[in-house]
């Protein structure tokens, strides 16, 4: 088996489109045998022939790391072995597969057979009945393999031999598990005499005229028609002046099209649409369009990138009802149908060449294949396949050469072949930001300062002095083909780049990173599933919990994250302003108005639901706003509501295939809260201890500890990022650990009894500096048991860092039950991630108040709080604000557990309810890879006051 060869492989057929046929077929999924060799040396060279009767069985399509062979392996930029191309190393596990198997008839009545194999990693060799057929590279692209003559009556032997990894492997680094193994279908293609061997179809929609076309590219071994049966056309050549509707990411209008010879027929779904670039902006059928986009991995927890028909389309329409209307298919085509659920869904897509070379950033790009002569037909073979199998789906608006892989002559050689073989689409490279080539200009991580920049210069014309480079890229739109790092509890700063997206022309939007949390889970021999990071397998080179960083859980569990970006995306926006009696209804679909689109209100005083009424949905252009009236109902003032709100919520009118009709795409509210009436002090007492200046009880509530003054988190991925571009680039994990934040030591000042009233003085420090925080607390009881306490917190000494919050922490001696609030919510919230969170009375089950990371971490705050009950086995507390409102966060474990623990099958719950009232937080920002919390929402040392009410109900 040769795979030290900087080539592509050997004898497959030329490359063409995943077409649906009538040709017979015949899937060879199902059970195959298999053995597994540690290294090519030590697999036998005669085995084609062996009886299999000992070997394992094994499910094609399947990796065989995830099926008892072996173990995965997660590495992101860094190779699992040494750079040495195109060498793959000795240990390099090899796979044998074998099936013996009976052809259908229906196949070998056919002139001609092919076998197609849709993805083999990372290496195969093939033969068919002791006939080599060639061997593959490009484990996400498909191989096809002539077999007529070798495919028989009888028993046929296929024998597959896959090395793990390979020279290809150098080119298939793509921050995600080693999984290898025929992990696609494997499928014998019947090819009649007079057949249809390739098809190439561009539907075309000219938004001048309004009406399509359909430029047709047959390869056919005799004449061929093509039939629109909805059109009513059947004709024998390209086709122009349809009276067809227009294909958008909104209103993915298909149309079958069958194209046929007397022998074969071929069914097409086409969609007509012009994509374009003009003026910076990417223009589809005329009109600019904004990417509200993912990158997506193909990743099952159990399966791997094994493709599962129902669960791709529960995923896709997972996104849909998130408002999410484009995909990046990173970094590789994925399984061939899923390009037809993107057309048939609705999205813009961007299809990623299968190549990655990132491990060569690690030494200085030293031969990297982009750039080196001897890759390029390989390189050349992996675009030609990526475009050829995918050219007819109209969701493909552009193609990218591949994710980090530097630049080069092979990567500009790839751009010039797919923009002259298929001008229809847009060409995107990111890893050129000279963008001599591509047609637009894409970049990751950028800052927001920078975005903003760059949609700025698009406003200019080109400054006289540029060179030509740079003067090109400003007629380029631009996207951020990854842009917040969707990694733990965040990201944060979705928001403000989307105001530049919204506000910049030539930003044609953005792709988060990523999807889906790449977790392997694993059930254990105690029954307990658990899901697996890198180095948890083993390897003794990995990038840990790196593969970890999606919107969505290995189960498709959204995160918050997931949350925030559909409200931040939404195509629908609403303002209400209930003192005027308005709403703005903001129409930022790119295609359709808002027939499609029904707007509830509903107005809720102090909980109660007073009025719910329908609106009429305003006629609104496309990317217009229009204001309407709200009905009396929703505005008259009441003065002694303490909270008084007007939520307009935009519902869908119809049914789609993603949702039922009714489904919320977004809301906006006005909220009004009013100070609540002062509390009346009550003769009584406070149960607060004047040694510890900690409350002992509340109500007959016990309190274990608290109020202790916080200003530390258990670390986020994101504070573990290093601050790129910052003068102090130190991760705030870092900086608050050295900085003590997470071991602060108070003492109590001094106490005093004043009336029924006890004033506290406590000053909490951190080790070895001389920075403090002084607390002056004072207790006064109230009626029916509850207490006010009144809070000033003041800053002493200098603070090396900010503070990842400034709140007041309490310990229940009971396990948590619940939480109601009235405040944001429900979805947990920071400061610079808060877009989805609205004004509500909201009640969450224990497993609801926190986030379940697979990283321990900080999670599960809720903002906005002026009343929140938090249940406990032992009773409730409840808080109140007197003044503003506060930040809660609410968990079964402290924080300096979630911060030791790496997996969250590890954390073990104390039995205890902890919670913390925070005046102050800092943001999450987006720093485990792209820019940190935004200045404006990171926490200086400051004075802060506020009052509170605390009552507690014994249970
Ligand atoms: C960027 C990669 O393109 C992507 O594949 C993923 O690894 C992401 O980072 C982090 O999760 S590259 C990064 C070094 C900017």
């Amino acid at each position: 088996m040769q795979i030290s060869r900087p080539a592509p492989g050997i004898g497959a057929l030329a490359p063409r489109a995943h077409l649906a046929t009538d040709a017979p077929q015949q899937s060879l999924a199902g059970s195959w045998r298999f053995r597994l060799s540690p290294t090519l040396h030590e697999a036998p060279d005669e085995w084609r022939d062996d009886d299999t009767a000992a070997w394992d069985e094994i499910q094609v399509p399947g990796h065989w790391v995830l099926q008892g062979h072996g173990a995965p392996a997660y590495s992101n930029v860094q190779m699992p072995f040494p750079v040495d191309p195109p060498h793959p190393p000795q240990a390099n596990p090899i796979g044998d597969h074998i099936l013996d198997f009976v052809a259908d008839e229906s196949l070998l009545a056919a002139a001609e057979q092919l076998i197609r194999f849709d993805g083999i990693e990372s290496a195969g060799e093939i033969w068919l009945n002791g006939e080599w057929l060639g061997s593959t590279r490009g484990s996400r692209l498909a191989h096809e393999f002539d077999v007529t003559g070798i495919l028989r009556a009888g028993e046929n032997r296929l024998a597959v031999r896959v090395a793990q990894f390979s020279d290809a492997t150098y080119l298939e680094n793509q921050d995600m598990w080693w999984l290898p193994g025929i992990f696609r279908d494997v499928t014998l293609l019947a090819r009649p005499e007079g057949g249809i061997r390739d098809v190439f179809a561009t539907g075309d929609f000219d938004p001048a005229t309004g009406t399509g076309s359909l430029a047709l590219v047959v390869d056919a071994a005799a004449e061929w028609s093509v039939e629109i049966p909805e059109l009513g056309i059947d004709s024998t050549g390209s086709l122009e002046g349809l009276a067809v509707e227009p294909w958008t990411a909104e209103t993915p209008r298909l149309y079958d099209v069958v194209v046929r010879t007397p022998s074969e027929s071929v069914s097409l779904r086409i969609g007509f649409r012009r994509v374009e670039v003009k003026n910076t902006e990417i223009l589809v059928n005329g009109s600019p369009i904004l990417l509200r986009g993912v990158n997506r991995h193909e990743h099952h927890p159990e399966k791997g990138r094994v493709y599962d028909a129902e669960w791709v389309r529960a995923e896709l329409e997972l996104m849909k009802r998130h408002n999410i209307n484009a995909v990046r298919t990173s970094h590789y085509p994925p399984h061939p149908e899923t390009l037809a659920l993107f057309d048939e869904l609705g999205f813009w897509v961007i299809d990623e060449c299968d190549y990655e070379s990132h491990e060569f950033v690690m030494v200085d790009w030293r031969g990297n294949p982009s750039a080196d002569p001897a890759w390029r037909d390989a390189l050349m073979d992996r675009i030609q396949r990526t475009v050829h199998r995918d050219k007819n789906h109209a969701s493909v608006i552009m193609w990218s050469m591949g994710n980090e892989a530097g630049v080069g002559q092979n990567i500009d050689a790839m751009l010039l072949w797919t923009k002259q073989f298929d001008p229809s689409r847009l060409t995107h490279y990111e890893g050129d930001w000279s963008c001599g080539i591509a047609d637009v200009y894409s970049r990751m991580y950028a800052s927001h300062d920078e975005v903003a920049q760059i949609g700025r210069e698009g406003l200019e014309p080109a400054a006289a002095g540029l060179d030509a480079a740079h003067a090109r890229r400003l007629t380029l739109p631009f996207i951020q083909c990854e842009f917040v790092h969707a990694m733990g509890t965040g990201p944060g700063g979705m928001q403000e780049y989307w105001d530049l997206f919204e506000q910049y022309p030539r930003l044609a939007g953005g792709f988060v990173w990523e999807w889906v949390e790449q977790g392997i889970a694993v059930t254990g021999d105690d029954g307990v599933r658990r899901i697996m990071i890198g180095g948890d397998f083993g390897e003794k080179v990995h990038d840990g919990n790196f593969v970890i960083d999606g919107l969505v859980s290995p189960d498709r569990e959204p995160r918050p994250g997931l949350i925030h970006y559909a409200a931040t995306i939404a195509q629908v926006q609403i303002r209400v302003d209930a003192s005027r009696a308005t709403a703005t209804i903001e129409n930022r679909f790119d295609h359709v108005d808002l027939a499609g689109v029904t707007l509830v209100a509903e107005r809720i005083v102090d909980g109660e639901s007073v009025a719910r009424v329908g609106l009429d949905t305003p006629q609104v252009a496309p990317r217009h706003a229009a204001e309407i009236a709200l009905p009396a109902e929703l505005s008259d003032p009441r003065e002694s509501a303490v909270a008084d709100v007007v939520t307009v919520r935009a519902l869908t009118a119809h049914d789609a295939s993603w949702a039922e009709a009714g489904h919320e795409i977004s809301s906006g509210q006005d909220v009004r809260v009013a100070a609540p009436p002062a509390p009346v002090p009550a003769d009584g007492s406070v149960d607060v201890s004047t040694g510890s200046g900690e409350l002992a009880s509340v109500g007959g509530l016990a309190i274990a500890a608290g109020p202790a003054v916080g200003i530390w988190r258990a670390p986020t991925d994101n504070d573990w990022g290093r601050l790129h571009g910052e003068e102090d680039p130190t991760p705030y994990a870092e900086r608050w650990r050295r900085g003590g934040y997470d071991r602060t030591v108070s003492r109590v000042v001094s106490s005093a009894t004043e009336g029924a009233s006890v004033r506290v003085h406590t000053r909490t420090g951190v080790p070895i500096l001389d920075a403090a925080i002084d607390a002056r607390m004072t207790w006064t009881p109230l009626e029916g048991g509850s207490v006010r306490l009144d809070l000033e917190i003041e800053p002493d000494g200098s603070w090396p860092v900010e503070w990842a919050r400034l709140g007041i922490d309490f310990v229940i001696d009971a396990a948590p039950t619940g939480l109601d609030f009235v405040g944001d919510g429900p979805v947990s919230a920071y400061p610079d991630m808060r877009a989805a969170a609205r004004f509500g009375w909201w009640s969450l089950a224990a497993d609801e108040i926190t986030v379940d990371s697979i990283t321990p971490q900080e999670s599960g705050a809720r903002q906005g709080v002026i009343d929140a009950t938090v249940g406990t086995e032992a009773g409730s507390l409840r808080i109140r604000a007197l003044d503003a409102p506060f930040a809660l966060t609410v968990s079964p474990h402290s924080r300096d557990e979630l911060a030791a623990k790496t997996h969250n099958w590890e954390l073990e719950a104390d039995g205890k309810t902890h919670v913390s009232i925070d005046l102050l937080q800092s943001g999450v920002g987006t720093a485990s890879c792209g820019p940190g919390t935004l200045p404006r929402y990171r926490v200086a040392a400051r004075a802060i006051r506020t009052s509170l009410i605390l009552e507690g109900i014994a249970g």
